[in-house]
């Protein structure tokens, strides 16, 4: 079992589409263990994208990031870390292709709805970042023999 790092981004919620995607984490069946809205600070950005923060888009994307509330989200499953990011698609919603989030509801680089982390040492600092341990819900599903086999 995998655990990542969700974050439904400013464009997601100003175009009301929280529920069209965590419905599509649920239906396929990744198990959502935590999850809070929160409005990111400048600070909090600077730690989140630190690997970009030299970068020359990076001013823009803090603005982006800061713009309006996001919705952090902690997600379990059978290699949940690429599973979710091939459920966004490749970064820009010009280039993801079609059936992914990014391809389905984005025409932007910036304004690509969902981040996720990229491996497993992002998923472990991110998660830290945004949840107290104790904010993590630990539950069976009742679902769960009918979601996966047994030796999976
Ligand atoms: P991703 O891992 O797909 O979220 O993308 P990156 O880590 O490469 O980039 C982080 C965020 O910076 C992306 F969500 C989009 C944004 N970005 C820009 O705004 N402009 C760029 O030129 C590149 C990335």
């Amino acid at each position: 079992m995998e655990r990542t790092l969700v974050l439904l981004k400013p464009d997601c919620l100003q175009r009301r589409l929280v529920g069209r995607m965590i419905s599509r984490f649920e239906e396929k069946g990744l198990h959502l263990l935590a999850l809070k809205m929160l409005h990111i600070t400048p600070d909090l950005a600077k730690k989140h994208y630190a690997e970009h923060v030299d970068k020359p888009f990076y001013p823009g994307l803090e603005a982006f990031i800061t713009s309006a509330p996001v919705i952090a989200i902690v997600v379990e499953g059978l290699e949940a870390i690429r599973v979710v990011r091939e459920m966004l698609g490749a970064t820009s919603g010009l280039k993801a292709n079609p059936g992914t989030i990014r391809g389905d509801f984005s025409s932007s680089r910036q304004m690509n709805l969902v981040h996720a982390s990229d491996g497993a040492n992002a998923a472990a600092r991110e998660i830290d970042l945004y949840f107290q341990p104790a904010e993590i819900c630990s539950y069976s599903l009742a679902l769960a023999p009918w979601s996966r086999a047994i030796d999976e």
